[in-house]
């Protein structure tokens, strides 16, 4: 006889899961920071949240851009280079797969770090909800007009070199000086180094309007989200057919549009499958629903192995060039 309390708890076998998986047609994932956690990439909230002594969702604003440029071009630097140096996990090479495979399938990432695009992640299916560390645009996006995609220059103008360099000594000590301070993990977010103050003209420039700032391609607090993105997202949901299943991976799901995306699933006939380090963070899950605790990099390749095969390490070689 089960306890009255465990009524409304979500499943958590993968058996259940993989069944309805393999009858499932029209699929969402709702992807967040916990997916990339296990490449090194840190997570918004909770103990990885810190960068220095900032919290990074106080920087994740166009107040904070304005207020400190240097100071947010020192963040989005350092972000843009652990990202480029960050391999995609086999999470994320799993859900490509399954894009492949699906055509019905949709991920609504909003990861900016680009790695669901390098495990050759099918574009068309995969919408960036918050845009993109490389791509780049004028700050006055509005009058200016001025963007551009896929900049993988590290460091993007030579002020935003991570500070552990030293200009001043010769090559060979600051190569090794700088071999030594990335293999103890020292870098621009150890607490112990100095955040330069930079000089408005050493910051990226906008090339064309010539008089403003260029800010990273991503979505801050109070803006709206990509217009191409947010009328492919609505056509998918308003489909009249129905929506199969929904996988919620790696989000504290706090964030609107995207954490409303799950109800827009559900109402349209949808499980929910959450995967989550932390069950705080899966709220509303019905007993038709699954829970599934534990790292996305190996929960994912297992649950969805039936239908996208054994997936292995990200292979550089094989990614598209950066
Ligand atoms: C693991 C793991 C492992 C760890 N395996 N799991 C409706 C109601 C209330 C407010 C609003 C609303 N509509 C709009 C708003 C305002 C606002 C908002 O939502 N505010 C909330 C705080 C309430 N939204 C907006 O402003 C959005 N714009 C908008 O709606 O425009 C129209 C409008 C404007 C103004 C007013 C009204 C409407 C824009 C939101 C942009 C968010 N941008 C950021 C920064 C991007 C740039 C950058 O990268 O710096 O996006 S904020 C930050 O949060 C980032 C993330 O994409 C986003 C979500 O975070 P995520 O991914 O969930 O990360 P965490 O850290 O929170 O969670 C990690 C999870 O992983 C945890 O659960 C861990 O347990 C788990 N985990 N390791 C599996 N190994
Ligand atoms: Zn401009």
């Amino acid at each position: 006889m089960s306890h009255p309390a465990s009524r409304d708890m979500p499943l958590t076998d993968v058996a259940s899961f993989v069944q309805h998986l393999q009858s499932s047609k029209r699929i969402v994932a709702l992807l967040g920071a916990g997916l990339s956690a296990s490449s090194g990439l840190p997570t918004f909230r909770g103990a990885g949240g810190l960068w220095r002594t900032y919290d990074a969702t106080m920087l994740a604003t166009p107040q904070a851009f304005q207020r400190d440029p240097g100071l947010s071009w020192q963040f989005y630097s350092y972000r843009r280079h652990m990202a480029l140096n960050a391999k995609p996990n086999r999470a994320h090479l799993a859900l490509a797969e399954l894009a492949r495979r699906n055509p019905a399938f949709i991920t609504l990432s909003q990861n900016v770090d680009g790695l669901s695009p390098r495990a050759n992640h099918p574009a068309g299916q995969l919408k960036l909800l918050h845009g993109n560390l490389f791509d780049v645009k004028c700050w006055d996006e509005h009058r200016c007009g001025y963007s551009r995609k896929n900049d993988f220059t590290d460091p993007i103008v030579p002020a935003l070199a991570l500070p552990t360099e030293n200009p001043d000594s010769d090559l060979k000590a600051a190569a090794e000086k700088k071999k030594h301070a990335l293999l103890r993990g020292a870098d621009i977010s150890d607490i112990n180094v100095e955040i330069p103050q930079l000089k408005r003209e050493d910051l990226p420039q906008c090339p064309s309007c010539k008089k403003n700032l260029l800010r990273p391609g991503v979505v801050w607090f109070g803006e709206s989200l990509p217009e191409d993105v947010m009328s492919d997202v609505d056509d998918y949901f308003s489909d009249r057919e129905k929506i199969d299943l929904m996988l919620v991976i790696g989000t504290s799901a706090k964030v609107y549009p995207a954490a409303g995306y799950t109800s827009i699933a559900r109402a349209k006939g949808a499980r929910v499958a959450v995967i989550n380090m932390d069950r705080g963070d899966a709220r509303e899950l019905t007993k038709d629903d699954w829970f599934f605790e534990g790292d996305a990099a190996v929960i994912i390749p297992d649950i969805l192995k039936t239908v996208v095969g054994e997936i292995g390490e990200f292979d550089d070689t094989k990614g598209p060039a950066l």
